[in-house]
C-alpha cells in the first residue's frame, strides 16, 4: 500500500437494510412491523438475519433461534429463501451497472462501487448515492444504506452508521478525525479476538491505535499490521476490484470420531451440505465440478469429483452428488474423520446460471454447446 492517500476517488458501500428479513416482510404482509427471524431450523436453528423491530430484543444475526426466542418470545421464524435473495441481489446490481462498471460485491447483499467517473455523469457521489437508494426502493420496494468516502475502508463504515435508509458522507478532511474517534471494534477487517487483543492493551480507538509505530504494529498483528498503520492515516488505495477471481470455494469439517458407515457419514454430511450451499448462494457463483474430500483416520486424502455440463446450483442436486460420490467410494476406506465438499469451474465474472440460464438448457441444448 502506497504512503499517501489517493483523494481523487469517489467510493460508495451500499448495503441492504435486513436484506432477507425485509424481504420476507415484503413478500409477506402479514410478517410487517412484527418481530421476525429468518434462518433455517426455527428454534432450533440459527438466526441469519432479523427484522428492526426483534432486534430491539438484542435478536441478532447467529444467534441460536433458541436464545432469540428467549429474548423475544413473540419472535415468528421464517425460513430462507436463498433464490428469491439472489433474484433481488441481481436486480440491484444491474442498478449498480447503470451508473459504474466498478462494482466490487462483498456478498449478495453489499457491494463497492466506484463512481468517479460514472454513466450518468453526476458530478457529486452523494447525488449518485441518493439515486442509487431511490431507484433500488422503486424496483425492489426494499431499503439499503450508504456510505461514501475516498476509500473502500471508510465508505464501508460510513454505510453502517445511519441504518436504515441512511447515507453517511466522509469528506477527505474529515477522514482523520473520524478515524481517531473510531472505536477498534468498528473496524472492517478486525475480528472479534483481534479486537479484544486490542482492547486488552488498551487500544480503544483508531488513534489509539495510530500511537503505535509500523514495527510496534508488525510485531503485535503480524502482516496485517500495516494495514492498520496505513488505515488509521486515512491511507486505503485498494481500487475497487470488479473481477475477483475465485477458483474455488470449499467447506469442511474434521470430527473427533472415526466414521465408517454410510448412514453415519450422511448424518454429518447434511449440514457440510447445507452450509456448502449457503457459502455458494452468498458468493453468488456455482460450480460445474462438485468435490468431494475425504481424509481417512490414518489421514490418508482422497478426493473424487463429479463434472457437470452446466452450473450445479440446486441444493438437493448438490447433495445427490455428494451422496452418489460417497456411495460409489464407500468400500475404499475404513474410517474417515475429515468431510469436505469443493465446488469448482465456477462461473466466470458476469455469467448468470440462475434459473434463466438453467430453463434456456432445458430448451434449447444449442446454446449448451456453444458455453
Ligand atoms: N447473514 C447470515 N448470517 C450472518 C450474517 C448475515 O446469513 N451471520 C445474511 C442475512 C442478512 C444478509 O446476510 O440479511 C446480509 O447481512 P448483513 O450483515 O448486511 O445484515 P442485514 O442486511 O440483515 O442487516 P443490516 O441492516 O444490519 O445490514
Ligand atoms: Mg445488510
Amino acid at each position: 500500500m502506497a504512503d499517501a492517500a489517493d483523494y481523487t476517488r469517489r467510493i460508495i458501500h451500499i448495503d441492504m437494510d435486513a436484506f432477507y428479513a425485509s424481504i420476507e416482510q415484503r413478500d409477506n404482509p402479514a410478517l410487517k412491523g412484527k418481530p421476525i427471524a429468518v434462518g433455517g431450523g426455527g428454534s432450533r436453528g440459527v438466526v441469519a438475519t432479523a427484522s428492526y423491530e426483534a432486534r430491539k430484543y438484542g435478536v441478532h444475526s447467529a444467534m441460536s433461534g433458541f436464545r432469540a426466542k428467549q429474548l423475544c418470545p413473540q419472535l415468528i421464524f421464517v425460513p430462507t429463501r436463498f433464490d428469491v435473495y439472489q433474484q433481488v441481489s441481481r436486480q440491484v446490481r444491474a442498478i449498480f451497472e447503470s451508473y459504474t462498471d466498478l462494482i466490487e460485491p462483498l456478498s449478495l447483499d453489499e457491494a463497492y462501487l466506484d463512481v468517479t467517473t460514472n454513466k450518468k455523469n453526476i458530478e457529486l457521489a452523494t447525488e449518485v448515492a441518493e439515486s442509487i437508494m431511490q431507484e433500488v426502493l422503486e424496483v425492489t420496494q426494499l431499503t439499503c444504506s450508504a456510505g461514501v468516502s475516498y476509500c473502500k475502508f471508510i465508505a464501508k463504515i460510513a454505510s453502517d452508521l445511519k441504518k436504515p435508509n441512511g447515507m453517511t458522507v466522509i469528506r477527505p478532511h474529515q477522514a482523520i478525525p473520524f478515524l481517531e474517534q473510531l472505536s477498534v471494534k468498528k473496524f472492517h477487517g478486525v475480528g472479534k479476538v483481534t479486537a479484544e487483543k486490542m482492547l486488552s492493551w488498551g487500544l480503544k480507538t483508531g488513534g489509539d491505535l495510530k500511537k503505535l509505530t509500523k514495527l510496534e504494529l508488525a510485531q503485535r498483528f503480524g502482516k496485517v499490521g500495516g494495514f492498520y498503520y496505513n488505515i488509521v492515516r486515512g491511507i486505503d488505495n485498494r481500487p475497487v476490484n470488479n473481477n475477483r477471481i475465485r477458483k474455488s470455494l470449499a467447506v469442511e469439517r474434521t470430527f473427533r470420531e472415526d466414521l465408517s458407515t454410510f448412514e453415519d457419514i450422511v448424518e454429518v454430511l447434511e449440514p457440510i451440505v447445507l452450509k456448502f450451499f449457503e457459502r455458494l448462494t452468498k458468493a453468488d457463483n456455482f460450480g460445474r465440478t462438485i468435490t468431494l474430500k475425504l481424509k481417512t483416520s490414518d489421514f490418508q486424502l482422497m478426493t473424487r469429483s463429479s463434472s457437470k455440463d452446466y452450473y450445479v446450483t440446486s441444493l438437493d442436486e448438490i447433495r445427490d452428488l455428494a451422496h452418489e460420490l460417497l456411495l460409489d467410494n464407500i468400500d475404499s476406506f475404513e474410517k474417515i474423520r475429515l468431510i469436505g465438499l469443493t465446488a469448482s469451474n465456477l462461473q466466470k465474472q458476469g455469467e448468470v446460471p440462475g434459473i434463466g440460464y438453467q430453463l434456456k438448457f432445458d430448451f434449447d441444448n444449442e446454446s449448451r454447446d456453444k458455453e
